[in-house]
């Protein structure tokens, strides 16, 4: 990637879509890909420039998607291959993007290179994925905890799944799985997609002798550049999923010199709120440190001429709103955060159902779950902590939060997953509608960064943050922008000046009192 694109990239805001719960248009409870062509020109009206659709291959179910089966076909359930070229065309012809998802790291075991692996010891795919006679190692499945070597019959050996056992890890070191993967990048580089998320890409390259290291392996950058640093990929634009980047080694994924990614997914930013040892279980978190991680990045990620991921959620994640801000107060606290977030550099990420300010369950049966993760954690759990404090948790951090249906209308349709009723109150019908709602206020904070070039190029400079509030500036050409922030408590907030473009509580002038959540963005004169 060189500084020309890292400029253009820098532009993008790109709509997270996870298929099965986007738009349905066949009315059989699952959304589809005509649902996502039918949405287009409500995404591109609210300010994206993108999508990101989430694994849209057929699947064996265990994972929603992220257990591919066939990488170059689509799950009859979205539709068909002549979709997907309509999609194509459809966004390009709005001038749009697209973002395809590429799991790399493993394959359904129903996938045709694990069924011609378990076969046998010799031939073309006996290699393909990692196999043992016994667990070389003490690594645990990511989502249950229990070994991630699974033993197969058939085989009479052992493969490693890091995540549901049937999603086994492909085996890296063999040059016709990463050739294999390289054509699976062409395939659809050809039929004409802009881009790719990759999903846990870090994990590609393993370091078998390290009892805790499923990830960050010796060859990963080498991995990394067979796949993307040719000159048919060139043009693609990269997002990885490589959670164990820091801030010591993420110019060695994105580096404009690398060859590598455009740009890593990371979590300091987001890193709070959580025991370590227990993603599920919350601890106290306060938002000066979350500003500041953001901080620490857009220094880092400006000077170091890197582009940085501005993302609060995805389909993995609880709602923001429930995360960093306060349901009693979800517009508030919810068009804060976003406001923090967006104005900030980098490439822009929005989770459906994000600018609608949707937040999260308060189920109290298991069968209002889906995910494997959380079905997994109530059973590991519930003897210790019991039903009600089990529930507490996976409604707090749950996976499920962020795949629930998308609410268009006010009238809940059929669907695969139980609906969450209150966000039908808020549904984008109700709210394009009304001039005050979370959506409308959205578009206006996308609508500005789209407008103002300081918020895309400018430069950042950390103004104060502390235990009541966040101030930032943006400043480009000779423009200075601010962006003021303030958190739970009412606050005074002095020196501020400017003419203000935009202000969730709609205040009249920049200093004085700041309600709780209130945000402000000035212009300097
Ligand atoms: O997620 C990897 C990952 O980071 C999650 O396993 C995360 O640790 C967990 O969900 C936190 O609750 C990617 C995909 O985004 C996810 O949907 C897949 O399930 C996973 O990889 C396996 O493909």
């Amino acid at each position: 990637m060189n500084k020309q694109k890292l400029t253009q990239y820098r532009n993008w805001i790109v709509y997270q879509i996870y298929p099965k719960s986007f738009a349905d248009s066949y009315g059989d409870g699952i959304g589809d890909l005509q649902g996502i062509i039918g949405k287009l020109d409500y995404i591109q009206a609210l300010g994206a420039n993108a999508i990101w659709i989430c694994p849209c291959y057929p699947s064996s179910g265990a994972d929603n998607g992220y257990d591919v089966e066939n990488y170059t076909e689509i799950a009859p359930e979205y539709g068909t291959m002549a979709d997907m070229e309509d999609l194509l065309s459809a966004a390009h012809k709005r001038g749009m993007k697209v973002l395809l998802d590429l799991v790399a790291n493993h394959t359904s075991t129903r996938h045709k290179w694990f069924l011609e692996s378990r076969k046998s010891r010799v031939g073309p795919y006996a290699d393909f994925y990692y196999w043992a006679d016994q667990p070389p190692n003490n690594w645990r499945s990511v989502f249950s905890k229990e070994s991630a070597w699974i033993f197969d019959e058939e085989r009479k050996q052992y493969y490693l799944a890091s995540f549901t056992p049937t999603q086994a890890d492909l085996n890296w070191t063999n040059a016709a799985v990463r050739q294999a993967m390289c054509s699976v990048v062409d395939f659809w580089t050809k039929k004409g997609v802009d881009g790719f998320r990759c999903d846990v890409l870090d994990m590609i390259s393993k370091s078998f002798s390290l009892q805790n290291g499923n990830g960050n392996g010796p060859r990963l950058h080498e991995y990394i550049r067979q796949l993307f640093n040719r000159p048919s990929a060139k043009r693609l634009f990269t997002v990885g999923e490589c959670w164990r980047a820091n801030l010591n080694t993420f110019s060695l994924f994105c580096g404009t010199e690398r060859g590598e990614l455009s740009t890593t997914f990371q979590n300091d930013h987001r890193n709070f709120g959580f025991d370590k040892n227990d993603p599920y279980r919350p601890t106290p978190y306060r938002l000066a440190d979350v500003a500041n991680a953001l901080s620490v990045w857009q220094r880092q990620t400006i000077d170091g001429d890197l582009l940085y991921s501005l993302f609060w959620e995805n389909h993995d994640s609880p709602r923001i709103i429930n995360r960093f801000g306060a349901p009693t107060r979800p517009y508030e606290s919810g068009t804060m955060l976003s406001t923090m977030l967006y104005l900030l550099c980098g490439t822009a990420f929005i989770y459906q159902g994000q600018e609608l300010g949707l937040t999260n369950s308060n189920f109290q049966r298991l069968t209002d779950f889906d995910d494997v993760e959380a079905k997994n954690y109530y059973h590991a759990h519930v003897a210790a902590l019991g039903e009600q404090e089990v529930f507490r948790r996976i409604n707090a951090f749950g996976r499920d939060n962020g795949r629930r249906m998308m609410p268009w209308t006010e009238k809940p349709s059929r669907a695969w997953i139980a609906h969450i009723p209150e966000h039908f109150r808020h549904s984008v019908q109700a709210q394009l509608t009304d001039e005050n709602s979370y959506l409308r206020y959205f578009k206006k904070l996308l609508a500005l960064r789209n407008r103002i070039s300081a918020f895309r190029h400018g430069d950042f400079c950390n103004v104060s943050v502390d235990e009541n509030a966040f101030v930032y500036k943006r400043t480009y050409e000779g423009e200075t922008y601010t962006v003021v922030c303030n958190f739970e408590k009412e606050n005074e907030i002095h020196g501020l000046h400017g003419e203000i473009l935009l202000s969730n509580l709609h205040r009249p002038c920049p200093s004085g009192k700041y309600q709780p959540y209130e945000c402000a963005v000035l212009h300097a004169k």
